[in-house]
């Protein structure tokens, strides 16, 4: 049974984060930071189990609704979810899926993780996160880069706090340059909504994409990064990526979160961590995050 003094220590503690100062100021500073391989290869199994059988279902379903072309590209919206498919024409391959945890309890778990909620209370300086989307992204040998574009502008039509979204992508495969990992522009998140390119046809597609040519002085960077390393970043943080020139998968989960009580994207439906929700098991990783010195 906790004690009276011990549940006092952890009311007046209240935004409960192993986030390091250095983090903190490289998130402030270049809008991004990695934690290296925090999920083991136990935990990857699972995931990445889990995301080939989502992949199989979602195939399995296609026939059961109409291929929706934007700039020629196909998408449909199967299951539950928005897919987009590999832009090669008669290739039956998701390129990326929004939301996904529905499909699956192993990536719903993974919305309850404090490795990835911890540092994400710290960043937004709130006691509670909650889920705001998640994403997941196949990228097969082959697979389409990514063309330069920031996340706030997708979801602006019905978001009024982009600035309180923190997403976290996480590696279910080694990342590198060869295989398509994530590219990002520290600094360029200080620069609002950076436009289109000019040079290319106004579609809806291209008006989500990002002119790096108005981005004077700042330099792209790889984040190369092991198999179940994490990396938080902000909502206006230009980033992209290249295509797979390697013959493996380069797979990802990109799981975005909010202050506390806000509803998922576009719903009424507020999916808070099971740890903020109490039990045994929120009081022990709150414990835990309290004796470390988090606060
Ligand atoms: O996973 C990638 O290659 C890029 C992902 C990305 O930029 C996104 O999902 O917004």
């Amino acid at each position: 049974m906790e004690s009276a003094q011990t549940l006092d220590a952890i009311n007046s503690n209240p935004v409960l984060s192993d986030l390091t100062e250095a983090e903190r100021e490289a998130y402030r500073e270049r809008c991004y930071f990695i934690r290296r391989a925090i999920f083991n290869e136990r935990d990857l199994v699972k995931l990445r189990t889990a995301v080939e059988n989502i992949h199989r279902k979602i195939v399995a379903a296609a026939d059961s609704a109409e291929v929706e072309r934007i700039d020629g590209l196909r998408f449909q919206d199967l299951l539950g979810s928005r897919i987009k498919w590999e832009w090669k024409e008669g290739v039956t391959q998701i390129r990326s899926m929004e939301p996904v945890f529905h499909l699956s309890p192993a990536v719903d778990d993974l919305i309850d993780d404090d490795r990835l909620c911890s540092p994400i209370r710290g960043l937004l300086e709130t006691p509670e996160v909650s889920l705001f989307t998640d994403k997941l992204n196949f990228k097969r040998p082959g697979g389409a880069p990514f063309p330069w574009h920031q996340d706030a502008p997708y979801w602006a039509f019905r978001c009024k706090h982009l600035d309180q979204l923190v997403s976290v992508q996480i590696y279910l495969d080694e990342a590198t340059e060869q295989n398509g990992c994530l590219w990002a522009i520290p600094g360029s998140h200080r620069h609002g909504h950076v436009k289109p390119p000019k040079d290319r046809p106004d579609t809806p597609l291209n008006r989500l994409y990002s002119d790096v040519g108005t981005l004077d002085g700042l330099s792209p960077e790889p984040l190369v990064a092991p198999a179940g390393s994490a990396i938080f970043f902000n909502s206006w943080v230009v980033h992209g990526s290249k295509g797979n020139a390697s013959d493996n998968s380069r797979r990802a989960l990109v799981m975005t979160y909010q202050p506390g009580g806000l509803p998922l994207r576009e719903t009424d439906v507020v999916r808070t961590p099971r740890r903020e929700r109490g039990g045994v098991g929120a009081l022990a990783g709150r414990l835990k995050a309290l004796f470390k010195g988090g606060a």
